[in-house]
């Protein structure tokens, strides 16, 4: 069986990662649709070596759609996901719009693909942040139980979009030229106060909520929750921006409920585990970097240690490409479960 899929949002960073992926994975499409918000529409994408025009996204677009990615935004997933379903298309949506939505499953492969069966029609994306922390969350839990995860995120401004990536180049040349850095975007567009992220670190990602956690925090904290099925799992996080483009880094403390785990074990549960690739040995200075996992699929973990006052606790270091793994390759993997199990 082949499918119509339509890309909401083609024109866009995530919709382009889409589209290559479903080029290079050989995603089974009968019709690929490239739909956009009214600025973008009537630009010409190439896919699989053919011209596609983009159309403007409306609620007629997803007649005789089976399958309809959304990567425009939380506004349009909320106006027209409805409607793709409605017209009997199956939503993977990458906004935050669903994510929380009780009716909605928040779906990571490797961690909670059977989840994917109990849909109504949309099936929403975790944060990136979010979804190579559990990817590297799920195979401890699996062998030794877990308790609690303490994150510190170190994230690159694509996270922030394409306004934030022209930001951080602008800066870092006005920088370098002794001139004063301009600041419009980060750390959050429509916050009030800009500072420049150009050879700083800014303790904000999204807007600041009433418990004074940042919104990406929350995030991390209760998708985490959801897609490993843990309630009462004890998380906390701290997001950071870095200046750099691509790949979100993440410092995790986590405690486990088995006793007399070995760093040895977590190397061995790592090497087994899907999506992941280990990278630890202090010796030859092997770790993963922003720099090293850009471009690749897969979860990357190093620096492995065991803490030095908690038997129970452990240190890890978590590196993904954001734009893939945290965005478009999961939003794919999340189609290719769908139509291998015939969950449509
Ligand atoms: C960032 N994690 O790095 C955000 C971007 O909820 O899908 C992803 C926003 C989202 O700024």
């Amino acid at each position: 069986t082949a499918y119509n899929v339509a890309v909401v949002g083609a024109t866009g960073a995530v919709g382009q990662k889409i589209m290559k992926i479903l080029e290079e994975k050989k995603f089974p499409l009968n019709k690929l649709k490239l739909l956009s918000s009214k600025n973008s529409a009537g630009k010409e994408l190439t896919f699989a070596g053919k011209t596609i025009i983009v159309e403007e996204a409306k609620p007629e677009s997803f007649e005789g759609i089976d399958i309809a990615l959304f990567s425009a935004g939380g506004s349009v997933s909320k106006q027209l996901a409805p409607e793709a379903v409605k017209r009997g298309a199956v939503v993977v949506d990458n906004t935050s719009a669903y994510r929380m939505d009780e009716n909605v499953p928040l779906v990571v492969p490797e961690v909670n693909a059977e989840d994917i069966k109990e849909h109504k029609g949309i099936i929403a994306n975790p944060n990136c942040s979010t979804i190579q922390m559990v990817a590297g969350l799920k195979p401890i839990k699996d062998h030794f139980g877990l308790s609690r995860v303490i994150v510190s995120t170190y994230q690159a401004v694509s996270g922030a979009g394409a306004k934030a990536v022209a930001e951080l180049e602008h800066q870092a040349k006005q920088y370098l030229n002794n001139e004063e850095m301009e600041a419009n975007i980060l750390p959050a567009g429509s916050d009030k106060k800009h500072y420049p992220i150009a050879f700083n670190a800014l303790p904000q990602i999204d807007l600041f909520q009433d418990n004074g956690y940042t919104f990406e925090e929350m995030k991390m904290i209760n998708e985490t929750k959801k897609i490993m099925h843990e309630p009462n799992l004890s998380v906390a996080a701290t997001c950071v921006r870095l200046p750099f483009f691509t790949s979100h880094a993440e410092s995790v403390y986590i405690e486990v409920e088995k006793d007399g785990v070995t760093v040895q074990d977590i190397w061995r549960t790592f090497e087994n585990a899907e999506g992941i690739i280990l990278q630890d040995d202090p010796s030859t200075q092997t770790y993963p970097t922003p720099l090293s996992s850009a471009n690749k699929e897969e979860v990357f973990v190093g620096r492995v240690r065991k803490d030095l006052d908690n038997d129970k606790g452990f240190h890890l270091w978590i590196v993904s490409d954001n734009l893939l793994k945290g965005a478009a390759w999961n939003t794919v993997q999340i189609a290719q479960t769908l139509v291998k199990n015939n969950w449509l």
